[in-house]
C-alpha cells in the first residue's frame, strides 16, 4: 500500500457528495445539526455501501440523499469541498477534476452552490499547491431537462469568471426513463464554448446511446461497462479515455467481480483507460486502493502502475502548461523508485 500511496496520482471522475469521508460526514452534522444530533452515525451507515452489501445502480443513487441534506448550505458545503480536496491530496493526489451538480436548496441558488465550490476550489489551491483542482459541473439526468438548462446557462456564465477551474461538464445521475439526444441538444451550448464534455456512457446497456454520445462527441467515457462491438471499435479508432472505477461498479453490481471488470480488457488491447473512485466516501476506497487491486486482480506491475498514471495526464482537462508540470512531477518520482 506504501507504493501505491506515495506514487503520484490522477482522479478524473469523482463527485464531491460522494467522495465525503466517515469523518466529514460526521463534522459536517455537527455544523448543521450540533454534536449531539443521535441521527447522525444510523446517517452515515446509510450513506455508505459496505463490504458485501450487493446493491443495484437503482438502489445506490438512493446512498447520496444523505451527503446532500448535509451540504444545502454555503458553509457545509465549503467544508465538505475543503475536506474532499484535502482527502485527495493527503492520498497523494496531484491532479484532481471534481464533478459536482448545482443546486438550488432551502439555503442557496444554484449559482451560489457553484461559486461556493469554485471560490473554495481557488483558496484551497492556494493552501495545498500539491494539488491541481478543476471542477466538471455536473447535470442529473433524474432532474429534468429544465435544470439541465439552467446548470449549462450558468457554467457558461461562469466559465468566464473562472476559466482556469471549469473546464468540462459532467451528465449523470440516474439515467432511467430519459433519453441522452434531449442533453445532448442542451450541452451542445456547453460544448461549443470549448468546454470538455466528460459523459456517463455505458454504464447501462444501450447500444443506441452509446453511439449517440459518440456522435456528439464526448471528449471521456464515464464507466463505459456496457460499450461492445461497433462502438468499442469506435472509441478504440479515435483513443476515448474510459474512466474505470471498479470498486463502485462491483459495488453497484453493474460488474459481477473484480475479475470480471472491463478494465483489464480495456488494459491488454491497448485502449485509453484510467483508474478513478467515482465515489470514495459511498464505497469506502481510495484511489491508492484502486491502484492496488490493479496489481492483485489483473497482474499490473509496479511499473504499470506509474505508467497508467503517466497516461492519465494525456486524458485530463488540463492545458498543455500543466500536462508538461504533471510530467516533470512523475519524472521526479520515477528518479526516486528503484524496482528490483
Ligand atoms: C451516475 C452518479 C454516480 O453531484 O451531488 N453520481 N451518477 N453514476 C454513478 N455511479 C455510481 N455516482 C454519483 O454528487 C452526487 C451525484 O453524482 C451522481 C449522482 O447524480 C449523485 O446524486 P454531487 O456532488
Amino acid at each position: 500500500m506504501d507504493f501505491f500511496r506515495k506514487v503520484p496520482k490522477i482522479e478524473l471522475h469523482a463527485h464531491l457528495n460522494g467522495s465525503l469521508s466517515n469523518r466529514t460526514l460526521k463534522e459536517l452534522g455537527a455544523i448543521k445539526y450540533g454534536k449531539d444530533d443521535p441521527a447522525t452515525t444510523a446517517d452515515e451507515c446509510f450513506y455508505k455501501i459496505t463490504t458485501g452489501q450487493s446493491l443495484t445502480l437503482k438502489e445506490c443513487f438512493q446512498k447520496f440523499k444523505y451527503a446532500h441534506d448535509l451540504t444545502d448550505q454555503q458553509e457545509t458545503l465549503a467544508y465538505a469541498t475543503r475536506a474532499v480536496i484535502q482527502d485527495f491530496a493527503a492520498d497523494n493526489v496531484v491532479y484532481l477534476e471534481l464533478r459536482t451538480t448545482p443546486k438550488t436548496t432551502a439555503h442557496m441558488s444554484k449559482k451560489q452552490y457553484l461559486t461556493t465550490v469554485l471560490d473554495t476550489i481557488r483558496k484551497v489551491q492556494n493552501e495545498i499547491p500539491s494539488i491541481t483542482v478543476k471542477l466538471l459541473p455536473s447535470i442529473d439526468r433524474s432532474k429534468g431537462l429544465q435544470e439541465a438548462e439552467e446548470n449549462v446557462s450558468l457554467v457558461v456564465e461562469l466559465c468566464e469568471e473562472y476559466p482556469d477551474i471549469i473546464k468540462g461538464m459532467d451528465l449523470s445521475g440516474a439515467p432511467f426513463g430519459t433519453s441522452f439526444s434531449d442533453f445532448g441538444v442542451i450541452l451542445k451550448k456547453a460544448q461549443s464554448c470549448g468546454l470538455k464534455m466528460a459523459l456517463h456512457c455505458g454504464e447501462f446497456e444501450d447500444d443506441d446511446e452509446i453511439r449517440d454520445m459518440f456522435e456528439f462527441g464526448t471528449d471521456r467515457i464515464g464507466h463505459g461497462t456496457f460499450i461492445r462491438g461497433t462502438n468499442l471499435e469506435v472509441a478504440r479508432k479515435r483513443g476515448i479515455p474510459f474512466e474505470c472505477c471498479l470498486t463502485s461498479n462491483v459495488k453497484c453490481s453493474t460488474v459481477s467481480s473484480y475479475k470480471e471488470h472491463h478494465f483489464k480488457k480495456l488494459w491488454d488491447g491497448g485502449f485509453a483507460v484510467c483508474i478513478c473512485t467515482d465515489d470514495f466516501g459511498v464505497f469506502d476506497t481510495t484511489l491508492s486502493q484502486e491502484l492496488s487491486i490493479c496489481c492483485e486482480t489483473y497482474g499490473l506491475n509496479l511499473q504499470d502502475i506509474i505508467q497508467l498514471q503517466e497516461n492519465t495526464i494525456h486524458y485530463t482537462f488540463a492545458s498543455e502548461e500543466e500536462k508538461q508540470k504533471l510530467m516533470e512531477i512523475f519524472n521526479n518520482f520515477k528518479n526516486t523508485v528503484k524496482f528490483v
